[in-house]
């Protein structure tokens, strides 16, 4: 048994995520952590909402809330939608915790104290329409580097390239769209990344088993050298900055992007507060989880992000922990994703363009949308959804070839023989061939989720589903039950094994429908089946003749070209 620390990117608290959003971070995550679950290994999946930063205000001013009420507001809906997905966190946390503040303060202190930060005057955008200084993405424009006409002030969503609203050409403001803009001094931290680049640089060459978009993303940013960041900004909604700390900062916040990561460490310690009677007790259990020195050497640390967000994953927040000297448990394995496409165009929260939790949810249930996204991921490129493509996946993989299984057997069992899983009869050597390919298959598909390749993994699963098809094709057992019993009531209790099998398997990726199955064998409930390759000879030996099997009614209602077509309607499908 192996402790594993899962954290995905923080979704921003700015209203409800896209399945571009969902594919790229909070859903994998969670196919990977019920997987290690389902092995035996001890996990602790971390998430929270991003509540920093301008996209909290900016959707505080659209709705006409105080900031601190839309976050609380919109932590809940997040918190709910993300439950309804099935997303099965430890905990999903805030990054503006009492104990995010803790510890930002505490981190900014020790680079401090190492030499790692500066504060001095800069240039920052200053609105005289709207009396106030513009950071990030107050500041829109034309990006320096790929002449995106939308940039934003923090980074540009057209190339990736993190940048500074001054750099901007022909910037507005956010707010009101003036041009009236001037450029003032104010004074800033800066985190000397460029003193920490050898040790960071060190530290990715250390990763050799990095997918090769996270590996590239980090060199590419090494080498064009890594800059020192400014990482407080002038807002009030935020983490202040601790005036006794950085006096020539006071009335200044932290960056977002300084904090939330950091919110990874301050979530998992909101989880040990939840749990654990004292503050003595809390802080042990976390550093099991986040200090090399207090039992996380152990620990295998995996992140799960988009690709936007590599840059800061690989390169600022190791700055940060590494220029703590103190001994952080930094990742170890990170997963990023392109872009998951609506019809070849982005999703767009701004722009309110795709498929949103909300829209999903109130659709369809959560397992169509976690199989069509996880199977179709945006991995080595830009993944593309479309309602035919969705429509073929949900009828193709769920309803006609796990569903069918498992209707088909249920079905015959049921009016065969029962609520029982049938006696009689033998297995011979196409059970024999049948159990040795079905282990062939769970290995492909065990040694696929362990390399984060999730659409291999989809696949490897729908061979297994395929597998127990061809073979009730094989022994026909509607046929044979009108002449030969016992090779009936073998066969079906053979696809029955099967059946076991399948609720472990599938449950990574479609939980609802797997407990539906899994709750077919009552008998079985407190059996311990471990996700993995003895897992078919377990199934094998666990069904027993004679024991209760409850058919599980229908996992999938197959979708008809009008409810595509009504949805595709209603979303907006293909471009005219
Ligand atoms: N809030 C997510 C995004 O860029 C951003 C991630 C923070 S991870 C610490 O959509
Ligand atoms: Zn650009």
């Amino acid at each position: 048994m192996a402790r594993h620390l899962i954290t995905s990117a923080l979704p921003y608290i700015n209203g409800v995520k896209h399945l571009g959003n969902l594919v790229g971070s909070m859903l994998p995550a969670d196919v990977y952590a019920r997987y290690l679950r389902a092995a035996g290994h001890e996990v602790l999946a971390i998430c929270a909402t991003d509540e920093h930063g301008t996209p909290a205000e900016l959707g505080a001013l659209a709705e006409g809330e105080d900031v601190a009420e839309y976050c609380a507001r919109h932590y809940e809906v997040q918190k709910d939608l993300g439950n309804r997905f099935e997303l099965s966190w430890d905990w999903f946390g805030r990054t503006s915790s009492p104990q995010n503040h803790v510890l930002t303060a505490h981190l900014a202190r020790q680079l401090k104290a190492n030499g790692f930060t500066d504060t001095h005057a800069t240039k920052q955008v200053y609105s005289l329409t709207d009396s106030r200084f513009l950071p990030d993405r107050y500041v829109v424009g034309t990006c320096p580097n790929c002449a995106y006409d939308r940039a934003r002030g923090d980074q540009c969503e057209n190339c990736g390239k993190p940048l500074e609203p001054t750099a901007l050409i022909e910037p507005r403001s956010a707010i009101s769209g003036s041009t009236d803009l001037e450029v003032r001094e104010s004074a800033h931290v800066f985190l000397l990344q460029s003193r920490l680049a050898g040790r960071i640089r060190e530290w990715v060459d250390t990763k050799a088993d990095w997918p090769q978009l996270t590996r590239s993303i980090a060199y590419k940013w090494l080498d064009e050298g890594l800059e020192d960041r400014g990482i407080t900004r002038d807002l009030n909604w935020g983490i202040p900055v601790d005036p006794d700390d950085f006096p020539d900062a006071a009335g200044k916040v932290w960056y977002v992007w300084f904090d939330a990561p950091i919110g990874y460490l301050s979530a998992t310690r909101e989880w040990a507060d939840d749990r654990s009677g004292s503050p003595e007790l809390a802080e042990s259990l976390f550093d099991t989880w986040w200090r090399c020195d207090r039992g996380a050497d152990d620990v295998t640390y995996t992140q799960f992000m988009g690709k936007d967000n590599v840059p800061f994953h690989t390169l600022s927040f190791p700055a940060t922990l590494i220029g703590s000297g103190e001994p952080w448990k930094l990742v170890d394995r990170l997963k990023s994703f392109n872009w998951l496409t609506y019809y070849g165009g982005k999703f767009s929260t701004s722009e309110q363009r795709g498929i949103f939790m909300t829209d999903a949810l109130d659709t369809l249930p959560a397992d169509y949308w976690r199989w069509f996204l996880m199977a179709n991921a945006p991995e080595s490129d830009d993944s593309s959804f479309t309602w035919e493509l969705f429509g073929d996946a949900v009828n193709k993989d769920l309803v006609g070839t796990f569903g069918n299984f498992v209707n088909r057997t249920a079905s015959q069992v049921d009016r065969h023989f029962g609520a029982v899983v049938p006696s009689g009869g033998e297995s011979g050597e196409i059970e024999e061939e049948l159990w040795v390919a079905v282990k062939v298959r769970m290995g492909e598909y065990i040694d696929a989720i362990d390399a984060l390749q999730f659409r291999r993994a989809a696949g490897a699963l729908r061979s297994l589903w395929v597998e127990g098809n061809v073979y009730l094709e094989a022994r026909e057992p509607w046929k044979t039950v009108k002449t030969d019993m016992d090779r009936t009531a073998c066969t079906l209790r053979t696809a029955l094994k099967l059946a076991l099998l399948y609720s472990v398997a599938a449950e990574p990726f479609v939980p609802a429908a797997a407990g539906r199955l899994r709750d077919g064998f009552p008998e079985l409930a407190d059996l311990d089946l471990p996700f993995d390759t003895e897992l078919p000879a377990m199934c094998r030996e666990a069904v027993e003749e004679g024991s209760e099997f409850a058919k599980p009614g229908m996992l999938f209602t197959k979708l008809t070209p009008e409810m595509l077509d009504e949805w595709s309607q209603r979303f907006g499908g293909a471009p005219e």
